[in-house]
């Protein structure tokens, strides 16, 4: 008995220390979580299934959308520090159409992604964008052109001065930005009005 209450125990403090060191920050703008994951050599694409491939408090991650100057400076004031990081945008699919191309943005527009930016650096903003200035130019930089990928298709989050660059796949990040945004409520209202269901069929079963 004293064992099994032992193994209780240390399963307990386990999974406490878990969540204590897995600690995404709450911004009540969105009721998304939000956290820094380091890796200085991961591309645009693995950092999107990577992101994707997380969870916390049971909701799915997501390379962070940032969709408000709220919220942008919310990761301002929390991940100074991070200095660049990718973040879920990109004109890959068509050069000059800006989306957000995961999370709940993601699936908008039937799939392509919500649209936030048309064109280049003198381009028009279709939603919130926060450009650096002059970008996005889709160059390669001042670094030898790759012929293999000659555009830039991804969008990074500059901590210092604030703002965004789109730079090409294997690109100068420290991480990515992981945003895990809640499940909507009427899935939570599901999900209630099954058990309220299972629970009244029980009932009523025991009645008979
Ligand atoms: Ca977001
Ligand atoms: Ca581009
Ligand atoms: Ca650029």
């Amino acid at each position: 008995m004293k064992s099994t209450m032992t193994t209780v125990a240390a399963f307990v403090v386990l999974v406490l220390a878990r969540q204590a060191s897995a600690a995404p920050i709450f911004f009540t703008g969105t009721e998304s979580h939000y956290d820094f994951v380091s890796d200085s050599v991961i591309t645009w694409t693995d950092a999107k299934v990577a992101a994707e491939s997380l969870s916390f408090l049971g909701n799915p991650g997501h390379l962070v959308t940032i969709t408000s100057a709220a919220e942008d400076a919310f990761l301002h004031a929390n991940f100074s520090g991070v200095d660049r990081a990718w973040m879920g945008a990109s004109d890959a699919a068509v050069e000059g159409e800006w989306r957000w191309a995961t999370g709940p943005e993601g699936l908008a527009d039937g799939g392509q992604g919500l649209l936030f930016w048309l064109g280049n650096g003198s381009g028009t903003p279709v939603g919130y964008a926060n450009w650096y200035i002059g970008e996005p130019n889709d160059t390669c930089g001042s670094g030898v052109c790759d012929p293999a990928e000659p555009s830039e298709d991804y969008a990074e989050w500059i901590a210092a001065p604030g703002t965004w660059n789109d730079i090409k796949q294997i690109g100068d990040v420290a991480g990515y930005l992981v945003e895990y945004s809640s499940i909507p409520e009427p899935s939570s209202f599901f999900l209630v009005t099954i058990g309220l269901f299972a629970l009244s069929s029980v009932s009523r079963c025991r009645r008979r």
